[in-house]
């Protein structure tokens, strides 16, 4: 499909915020401004450009650990102030970096601190849009190694089943934690095994937004049809797991051959965008500068507001809540 300019540079924004987002909280911390560990998406960006966009008023994501790019559908300085633990932020602060979550407003739905457990949990949510006979898809995100957890195999089945509107995504960026894919599974491609529940499953090479975009839209169709769909975006985690993490465990051979077939995707994307007349050099730049100025003025905004003390984390309204801080 041919797309507008308008949704092409709204790709390209998507990527440099999130990469320009974690080099904030890099810069940030190295300040000793910020504490907690932070897990960035470095090379992997061109997933959230191509799925955010089509995330629409009525449907349900639950992203992942490493998944910044959920930004673009939250305003910046609530992001902010969630993860810095003010009170003003996304769950009153209480969720920091890992746990931003926004169930009724936002639609965006609580990570497991245990990996590979909420794919369950989503499915529940589809399951509950189906009865109450609600539009929408839920989008379930989990890494490679998530994707070994059994969960995701009930899951799977479940959803065939009642064909449910869900969407399994599976970022496969090569590691979970500190061990390479091909030490977690046999199979270099793990969406073959949707066949079995008869889930449309499909690989895309992670690197090009347009791509990606074009394998979710399929994807969406499919479960808006009733018949679940997995889509796994192949990429590469250039960075560590967490931020300071000296991954020692990568060999240098290895690091050069991911690296090739999984290149930086921002460049090639503003190569893709001036070789097609889409945009100037200048004007990339200026949307670059553009995103860096409002992560700044976020971060700006969100160290004035109030910080959560000990006796606001507790009770068990506060566990879950909304924007609004209400229970669920
Ligand atoms: C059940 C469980 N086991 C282990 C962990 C610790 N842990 C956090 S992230 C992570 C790696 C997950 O790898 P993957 O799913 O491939 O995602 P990636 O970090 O590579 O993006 C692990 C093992 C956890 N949170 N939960
Ligand atoms: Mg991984």
């Amino acid at each position: 499909m041919a797309y507008s300019k308008e949704q092409l540079v709204e790709m390209y924004k998507i990527m440099q915020r999130c990469r320009l987002f974690d080099k904030k909280i890099a810069t940030e911390s190295k300040k000793g401004k910020l504490v907690g560990m932070f897990h960035f998406g470095t090379n992997q960006e061109a997933f959230e450009a191509g799925l955010m966009p089509l995330i629409g008023p009525d449907d349900y994501i639950k992203p992942y650990h490493r998944n910044h790019g959920c930004l673009s559908l939250c305003d910046m300085k609530l992001y902010v102030a969630g993860m810095l633990e003010r009170t003003t932020g996304y769950n009153m602060g209480i969720g920091g970096d890992y746990h931003q979550q926004d169930i009724h407003g936002l639609h965006i739905l609580p990570i497991d601190g245990l990996i590979a457990e909420d794919w369950l949990h989503d499915t529940g949510v589809a399951m509950a849009l189906k009865l109450q006979k609600k539009p929408g898809v839920v989008f379930s995100c989990n890494g490679d190694g998530g994707a070994q957890m059994g969960n995701l195999y009930s899951a799977m089945n479940f959803a065939s089943l009642f064909s449910l509107p869900m969407v399994f995504v599976i970022i496969n960026n090569g590691v979970a934690m500190t061990t390479p894919t091909e030490k977690e599974c046999k199979c270099s491609e793990i969406s073959g095994r949707a066949a079995g529940f008869n889930v449309k499953g499909v690989s895309v090479w992670g690197q090009d937004p347009i791509a990606v975009r074009e394998a979710f839209e399929a994807a969406i169709d499919s479960a808006r049809q009733g018949q679940p769909a997995l889509v796994e975006v192949m990429t590469y985690r250039k960075c560590g797991h967490y931020f300071g993490d000296p991954k020692e465990y990568e060999t240098a051979e290895r690091e050069a051959r991911m690296t090739e077939k999984y290149p930086d995707p921002i460049p090639r994307f503003e190569k893709v965008l001036q070789e097609m007349g889409v945009c100037t050099e200048e004007e990339l730049k200026g949307y670059a500068k553009e995103i860096k100025n409002e992560i700044a003025e976020a971060f700006e905004w969100a160290y004035q507001q109030p910080k959560i003390t000990g006796d606001m984390t507790k009770g068990a309204d506060k566990v879950f809540s909304n924007t609004e801080g209400g229970k669920l």
